[in-house]
């Protein structure tokens, strides 16, 4: 892969945020790849930038590029970024931490003008069954229907404390998946809408439900409400809910605080409580239900729900490790190993390396552990969280259900469904 010419530049993500974007040109085309950013961030992810910000990752990040131009890298396998990622860390030495998200722009600028090279696309390029001549199986979407926490703006002074309220479709086709979502995430307007609870706005002389930050609706309806609404919704269109609570976020020094003052819970109350909740609503997925140092009490939910630990195929409860495992090793190790989870969040950018990122899925694949690629709630209009769940073998892709930035990667899911279907 001969380098012609690397540049970084500042783009803002759909929070209107700066972020980085990288364009590669090779003699195969001309590639980009650029940055997400999360909000409900774990203590243990990698920071995104250098110490002193954005502009001084920028500015060393364009030092870095103008040494690469000219070169050729052999990259045949994902295993070959360590070419890059040795150069990045000597950078590092010697110039300070570039941060999560420079890597992240690097490596995914790399593997698309690597996989290209070589005639293949991304996913393929990622994705060993593929190699093996065996078809990889297409993931089911995570959609965000309503949303809550720091992700979204308040409804008469209200919102829910928990952050997604999200519906998960049990189908023979992505694509399928995908409109059932979209279908039952209008009809949730519709639903909301219809009772008191919608955040509306006129835009252009029209009433319109606001949507938060990942285009999930906005309502002053508190966290039972909300799931009762999920509820109807998913059974009118035969999908499985699931929640986010993100509960680190209203976590403090021993407690959950929710905003109604006489819900504030210790943590063996809010285990039993997450408990009730999953036998209550039925609830399918519960990802971060305590807080993301609380090894034990993600132990107590798994067991509370009668999930069962890693294993073959997809359990009948999914506890969910995100702000918990951080997409770190040593850390899935310890939630896996301890029984404190089923499932992972992996997010590239909370450990900075998809050297690292492939670690965490052979170590998922060989245990039996359920894994979500997800987006953050500030995207870009990259797609390549699609070639990342493909190509690594995700049983779930979480990219929201509505947006410019979550259908991108979506219909970049469904365009490999089609390209199979054909093969
Ligand atoms: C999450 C994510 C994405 P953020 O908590 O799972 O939905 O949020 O990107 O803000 O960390
Ligand atoms: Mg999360």
């Amino acid at each position: 892969m001969f380098i012609k010419s690397v540049v970084p530049r500042f783009v803002k993500n759909s929070r209107g945020e700066r972020t980085i974007e990288v364009e590669l040109v090779s003699y195969e085309g001309k590639f980009r790849c650029s940055a997400p950013s999360g909000k409900s961030t774990g203590k243990s992810e990698v920071a995104c930038y250098h110490k002193d910000g954005i502009n001084q990752s920028m500015k060393m990040l364009r030092v870095f590029c103008e040494k690469l131009v000219h070169e050729n890298f052999l990259i045949k396998s994902v295993d070959d970024l360590k070419l890059l990622s040795a150069l990045m860390e000597k950078f590092e030495a010697r110039h300070g931490k570039l941060g999560g998200n420079v890597w992240y722009v690097m490596e995914g600028v790399f593997l698309k003008a690597a996989a290209a090279d070589v005639g293949k696309e991304l996913w393929e390029f990622i994705n060993d069954d593929v190699n093996d001549g065996l078809r990889p199986k297409m993931p089911m979407p995570v959609g965000n229907c309503i949303g809550g926490g720091l992700h979204s703006k308040k409804v008469n002074r209200k919102r829910p404390d928990f952050q997604e309220f999200l519906l998960i479709p049990k189908e023979k086709t992505y694509s399928r998946a995908v409109t059932l979502n979209m279908r039952a995430y209008f009809y949730a307007r519709k639903i909301l809408a219809s009772s008191r609870g919608g955040r509306w706005s006129v835009v252009g002389g029209r009433r319109r439900m606001g949507s938060n930050d990942e285009g999930a609706w906005m309502t002053d309806k508190n966290n039972e409400e909300v799931l009762e609404v999920l509820k109807g919704v998913a059974k009118k269109f035969g999908l499985r809910i699931g929640l986010d609570v993100a509960s680190s976020s209203f976590y403090d020094k021993g407690y959950y605080n929710y905003k109604n003052k006489e819900l504030i819970r210790d943590k063996v109350d809010e285990s039993d409580y997450m408990i009730r909740l999953v036998k209550k609503f039925g609830i399918f997925y519960l990802e971060d239900g305590m807080d993301q140092e609380d090894f034990s009490g993600f132990k107590s939910l798994l067991a509370g729900v009668g999930g069962r630990g890693s294993g073959v195929g997809i359990p009948r409860k999914l506890i969910v490790g995100d702000d918990l495992t951080t997409t770190n090793l040593k850390r899935v190790q310890r939630a896996v190993r301890g029984g404190a989870i089923n499932a992972v969040i992996i997010k590239p950018n909370q450990i900075g390396s998809i050297l690292e990122v492939k670690r965490v899925v052979e170590f998922c694949k060989k245990h039996g552990v359920v894994m979500i690629f997800s987006h953050r709630s500030g995207e870009t209009m990259d797609d390549i969280l699609a070639d990342y769940c493909v190509g690594f073998g995700g049983q779930f892709m979480k990219a929201g259900i509505f947006g410019r930035e979550r259908l991108i990667k979506m219909k970049r899911v469904m365009d490999i469904e089609r390209t199979l279907s054909r093969s």
